[in-house]
C-alpha cells in the first residue's frame, strides 16, 4: 500500500518524535539529575514558639529508613518526565510492578537520635538517609496541623502523603510546616530526607573540630492549633527595681480585635487584651513582689496564654541582663560567670544528646563544679537543655555555628546564618537563663568577615533587643605577643645558645631585629616587664561581650618551637613562668569573657614529670590560668574548654585521641580528671565568697564583730 520511501519517512519521523520526547527540556540537564533545585524549595512556615506547651502528638520512636548515598530517591528528571522519587512512598501492588524501594519492613532508626551511633556502618556516613513513618490523625476542620522538627542535621526535605511540603537548612534549630491541607483523617505518611553533608557554602562548613552527627536528632511532633493562634510571645522583665513586665503576643496572621488572655497566677496577673491590625497585642504590668530569677534562686512562674479556646503553658523566669562598661549585670548586680563550655554530648550515651536526661547529665557536672554558667558551643543545643538551665539556675551563652571560615562573600551563607540566628532567638527568647546570643566562634579577621558579622550582630539586636550580643574571638594577639615576649627574653639571656638567637633573628628579619636591639638599648622594652595582651579585633567593637579563646599553656609552644629553634619542653616551661605576669584585655573596654582555655589529657594518665596529655599537665594549665586571670580587671567570667571529652574527626592521634578531643574535664564516660578538682576548688571558693558578701548581716552587732 505504501511505497518503500513513504515507510522510511514515517519511521524516521517516529524515531525523531520519540527522540524529541525523550530529550526535550533536558538539553541542560544531566540524566537523573535532581528535579528538586534550590529554586523550587518551599520554606518552612514561621516558627511556632513553645510547641511542647501546646496540643501536640509526639512522632518520636522508630522510623523506617533507606540509605541513599547517591541521592537517587530525590525527584529526578529523566526521559522528559519528572519522577517523584521516594517522597511518594510508593507501594508495589502486584507482581508485575517495578518499585525499587520500600519503606515498609525496612530497617529502623530511633527518632530523636543521630544515625552515626545507632548503626556501626553509619558512623562516618554523611550523605542522605530517608526516614518514613505513619501516624494517625482524627482530623478536625477547625484545627490547623503543623509538623514540628526540633532539628534535622543538616538539610531536610519533607513530604506528607506523597506531596513535597518544605525544606530546611541548618542542623541545630527547629522548624515547622503547616500541613493542614495535606493531612487526611486516619492514617498519614510522612517522609523526610536528611543529608548531613556540609560544604564550603554551609554554616558551619565541613571544617569543624566537632562531630556533626546526622539525622533527625531532636523531637518530632505534630502540633495542633486553631486556625488563628498565638505564634510567638514574649514575657520580659523590663526593670529589676520597678518590676515592670512586658507581655507581648503575635498571632499567626495579621488580624485585629482578637481577644487574648495571659495569666501569671502566682503574681495574680490576669491580663486581657485584643490584637491590633497586625495581629499583635501587648500589655505592661507591675509586680512589686515578683521574685527575680538568678542562679541562686532560679524561680520560674507558670504562665498561661490563651486565644480561641487554645491554651499555651510555659514556665518563665523574670530577670534583667545588661552590660555596663566592662561589667555584666544580672538584675542590676555585677555577676561573674563561673562556667564551662559544653558540646551537645553527654556521659550517658555515645552520640548527640537526644533526651532531657542527656542534657541534665552535662549541666549537673557544671553545677557540681560550683558553676553558674554554661557556654553551649558551637551551635544551639536542644530546647530541653536550655529549659533545664532555667530550672537548674545556669546562665547560658547560646551560639550559632558561624565557625572558623564560612564563606564571607556568599549571600547564601549569610542568609543561612541569619536564619539560624533568628530561629535560635525565637525558640529561646523566653528562657531567663539565656544571657547572650553569640554570633560566632574564632572567625579570622578580614573586611568581608567583619561586615558579615556586623550584619549578624544587627540582626540579633533587631530580633531581641533585651540581650547582649557576643562572639568568641580567636585572639591572634595572644600568640603574637606571647611569641614576642619569649623572643625578647631569649635574645637577652646569656643562657640562650647562639644558634637559637640566630633562629629568632632570622624569624624577625633584619629590620625588626635591628629595631628590637634599639628598643632594648634605649630601654623602651623591658624583658622582665609584665605582659599586657590587648585584643584589637574590630569585631570586639561590634559586640557587647568580648569572648576570647586563648590556650596559653597548651598551644603556641608547638607553633613557636620550630620557628625559634627552642625545644617545645622549654617553651612550655617559659609559658608557665610568664603566665602570672600576663594581663589580658580588650581595646574596647567591654566585659571580657575567656570563652575558651584548656589543655588535653587522657583520663587516668598521671605523670609527675608533667608530660603533655597527662592529667597533671592539664591541671597545671588550669592552676596557672586561674592565677593569670586574676590580673584582668575586665574579666567578667570564663568557660574553659571543655566539660567532657567530645568526638572530633579532626583528632586522630592513636592511643591518645582516637577521634576524641581530650580537653574535657571529664572523660567520655564521666571520669573526673585532676583539673576538674582544680576548677571546682576555684569556683566553689568564688561562690562561697559571693554568698558571704550578699548575705545580709544577722543583726547590727554581727556587722560590728
Ligand atoms: C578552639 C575552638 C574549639 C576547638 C578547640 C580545641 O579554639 O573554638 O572548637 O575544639 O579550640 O580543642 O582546639
Amino acid at each position: 500500500m505504501f511505497s518503500k520511501w513513504a515507510k522510511r519517512i514515517v519511521a524516521a519521523a517516529f524515531v525523531l518524535a520519540i527522540g524529541w520526547w525523550v530529550f526535550s527540556g533536558e538539553d541542560e540537564e544531566r540524566l537523573f539529575a535532581s528535579a528538586l533545585t534550590e529554586a523550587d524549595y518551599l520554606q518552612p512556615t514561621p516558627l511556632i514558639v513553645n510547641p511542647r506547651g501546646r496540643d501536640t502528638v509526639s512522632l518520636n520512636g522508630p522510623w523506617n529508613i533507606i540509605i541513599d548515598p547517591q541521592d537517587r530517591g530525590l525527584p529526578t528528571r529523566a526521559l522528559g518526565l519528572t519522577l517523584p522519587g521516594f517522597f511518594e512512598n510508593l507501594q508495589d501492588t502486584g507482581p508485575m510492578e517495578l518499585v525499587e524501594y520500600r519503606f515498609d519492613e525496612s530497617e529502623k532508626l530511633q527518632v530523636p537520635g543521630d544515625w552515626n551511633t545507632q548503626r556501626e556502618d553509619l558512623f562516618w556516613y554523611k550523605e542522605r538517609v530517608w526516614y518514613q513513618r505513619y501516624f494517625d490523625v482524627a482530623r478536625q476542620d477547625t484545627q490547623s496541623y503543623h509538623l514540628y522538627f526540633g532539628a534535622a542535621h543538616y538539610e531536610a526535605h519533607i513530604a506528607v502523603n506523597g506531596v513535597y511540603a518544605g525544606t530546611h537548612k541548618g542542623g541545630f534549630t527547629p522548624f515547622n510546616l503547616d500541613v493542614t491541607d495535606l493531612l487526611v483523617d486516619g492514617q498519614n505518611s510522612v517522609v523526610v530526607s536528611v543529608s548531613s553533608k556540609l560544604s564550603h557554602g554551609t554554616v558551619p562548613t565541613a571544617n569543624t573540630d566537632w562531630f556533626n552527627y546526622g539525622g533527625l536528632t531532636r523531637d518530632v511532633m505534630l502540633v495542633s492549633t486553631p486556625s488563628i493562634f498565638i505564634q510567638d510571645y514574649e514575657v520580659t522583665l523590663l526593670d529589676e527595681v520597678t518590676k515592670d513586665i512586658r507581655v507581648a503576643i503575635d498571632l499567626n496572621q495579621p488580624m485585629r480585635d482578637v481577644p487574648v488572655r495571659v495569666k501569671i497566677a502566682e503574681l495574680n496577673a490576669d491580663i486581657s487584651m485584643t490584637t491590633d491590625r497586625d495581629g499583635h497585642a501587648e500589655a505592661r504590668l507591675t509586680a512589686p513582689n515578683a521574685m527575680l530569677w538568678s542562679p541562686e534562686t532560679p524561680h520560674l512562674y507558670d504562665v498561661t496564654l490563651e486565644t480561641g479556646g487554645a491554651e499555651i503553658q510555659d514556665r518563665i523566669g523574670l530577670r534583667t541582663i545588661r552590660v555596663e562598661g566592662d561589667r555584666i549585670l544580672l538584675n542590676g548586680q555585677t555577676v561573674f560567670l563561673r562556667g564551662m563550655s559544653a558540646h551537645e554530648e553527654t556521659t550517658t550515651r555515645y552520640g548527640r544528646n537526644a533526651t532531657p536526661d542527656d542534657g541534665k547529665a552535662v549541666l549537673s557536672l557544671i553545677k557540681e563544679l560550683g558553676g553558674n554558667y554554661v557556654r553551649l558551643a558551637h551551635y544551639p543545643h536542644n530546647a530541653h537543655t536550655v529549659k533545664l538551665a532555667d530550672e537548674m539556675g545556669l546562665m547560658v551563652w547560646s551560639e550559632i555555628p558561624v565557625y572558623w571560615d564560612v564563606d564571607w562573600h556568599d549571600t547564601g551563607s549569610l542568609a543561612d546564618a541569619r536564619n539560624q540566628l533568628e530561629e535560635m532567638i525565637t525558640r529561646d527568647r523566653n528562657r531567663a537563663s539565656v544571657i547572650t546570643w553569640s554570633i560566632g566562634n574564632e572567625t579570622p579577621n578580614s573586611d568581608a568577615r567583619l561586615s558579615f558579622m556586623e550584619n549578624l550582630a544587627d540582626h540579633a539586636r533587631a530580633v531581641d533587643s533585651t540581650r547582649p550580643v557576643s562572639a568568641a574571638l580567636v585572639g591572634d594577639e595572644v600568640g603574637q605577643q606571647l611569641g614576642q615576649a619569649i623572643a625578647v627574653r631569649a635574645l637577652t639571656s646569656d643562657d640562650t645558645p647562639e644558634a637559637t638567637k640566630q633562629a629568632i633573628r632570622e624569624f624577625l628579619g633584619p629590620l625588626n631585629s635591628w629595631l628590637l636591639d634599639q628598643a632594648l638599648a634605649w630601654e623602651i622594652i623591658d624583658p622582665q616587664a609584665p605582659i599586657i595582651i590587648e585584643l584589637e579585633d574590630p569585631l570586639g567593637d561590634s559586640v557587647d561581650i568580648v569572648g576570647i579563646n586563648e590556650y596559653i599553656g597548651w598551644y603556641y609552644a608547638a607553633f613557636l618551637s620550630p620557628v625559634f629553634d627552642i625545644p617545645e619542653a622549654e617553651l612550655r616551661e617559659q609559658m608557665f613562668e610568664l603566665m602570672p605576669n600576663i594581663t589580658l584585655r580588650n581595646a574596647y573596654g567591654k566585659p571580657l569573657v575567656i570563652s575558651e582555655t584548656g589543655a588535653g589529657a587522657v583520663a587516668g594518665r598521671r605523670d609527675p614529670d608533667m608530660s603533655i596529655w597527662s592529667e597533671d599537665y592539664q591541671a597545671k594549665v588550669y592552676e596557672r590560668q586561674i592565677e593569670m586571670l586574676q590580673n584582668s580587671d575586665q574579666l567578667a567570667g570564663l568557660s574553659p574548654w571543655i566539660i567532657k571529652d567530645f568526638r572530633s574527626a579532626m583528632r586522630p592521634l592513636n592511643g591518645v585521641q582516637d577521634f576524641w578531643n581530650r580537653k574535657g574535664l571529664v572523660s567520655e564516660t564521666g571520669e573526673r580528671k585532676a583539673a576538674f578538682h582544680v576548677l571546682k576548688a576555684y569556683y566553689q571558693g568564688l561562690a562561697a565568697s559571693e554568698a558571704a558578701q550578699s548575705e545580709p548581716p544577722q543583726n547590727a552587732n554581727d556587722e560590728l564583730e
